[in-house]
């Protein structure tokens, strides 16, 4: 379990520095990137075994690896909805990472509010007598939706999973307020946008090469 738990940790630095490179590139040549910020976790031998045992999950490396997809997880952090869509396709696009699975919770929210794009993607990691695809959860949300999510999980823990239903209430509606957020933040950085494009153009500045 040690050995298969270090793979998956390699794997999730391989992503760590792909997105890393992304990031820094966006800041260095367009002043600005898409990802505002990024986080990994390996899942705790703990919490495998609870979600194993509340999946059913069989506790051996074979069935871990086939059903258990976010024991290695990296969270990317956008500004707005658009760059989620935009990090999706810069990542769908590199030839070494293959997407076994995408969960489109912004376009079909959970019923309790949460909105996330999550890949399930596979990323070859090379040891020293073999490559293994390791299986990386990469969660894709905004600043809005990630302050929403970390509450939630927090009172999820803290209730045991048994969320009073005011709370859950309480909870679908911040997340409305997050989504119309989310939604204001867009349109004001559409205007921005467009009101930098026609000052440049004003300007007769060309885009960075
Ligand atoms: P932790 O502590 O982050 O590891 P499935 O049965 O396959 O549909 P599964 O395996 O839970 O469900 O997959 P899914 O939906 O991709 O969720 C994986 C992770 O996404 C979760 O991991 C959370 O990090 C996050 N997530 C999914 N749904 C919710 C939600 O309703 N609220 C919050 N706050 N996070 C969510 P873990 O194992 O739950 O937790």
């Amino acid at each position: 379990m040690r050995r298969m738990l270090m793979t998956y940790r390699f794997g999730m630095d391989e992503l760590m520095t792909k997105i890393t490179v992304l990031r820094d590139e966006f800041r260095a040549i367009h002043d600005d990137s898409p990802i505002e910020h990024i986080g990994s976790r390996l899942k705790s031998l703990e919490s495998i075994v609870a979600k194993a045992q509340r999946k059913g999950i069989a506790l051996t490396p074979g069935a871990l690896r086939a059903q258990m997809f976010d024991i290695a997880g990296v969270r990317i952090t956008c500004g707005f909805v658009s760059d989620i869509r935009k990090v999706r396709e810069m990542l769908v696009g590199q030839a070494d990472l293959t997407v076994l699975e995408e969960r489109d919770y912004i376009a079909h929210p959970k019923e309790n509010g949460y909105k996330s794009l999550h890949l399930i993607v596979q990323v070859p990691v090379f040891l020293s007598d073999r490559v293994e695809d390791v299986t990386v959860e990469i969660q894709i949300r905004t600043i809005a939706m990630d302050f929403w999510a970390s509450l939630e999980h927090k009172i999820q823990y803290k209730f045991d999973h048994e969320v009073p239903d005011r709370l859950v209430t309480e909870l679908r509606l911040a997340a409305d307020v997050a989504s119309q957020l989310d939604r204001s933040m867009e349109r004001i950085h559409d205007e921005v946008v467009e009101h930098a494009r026609l000052d440049d153009l004003a300007h007769g500045v060309t885009a960075p090469v």
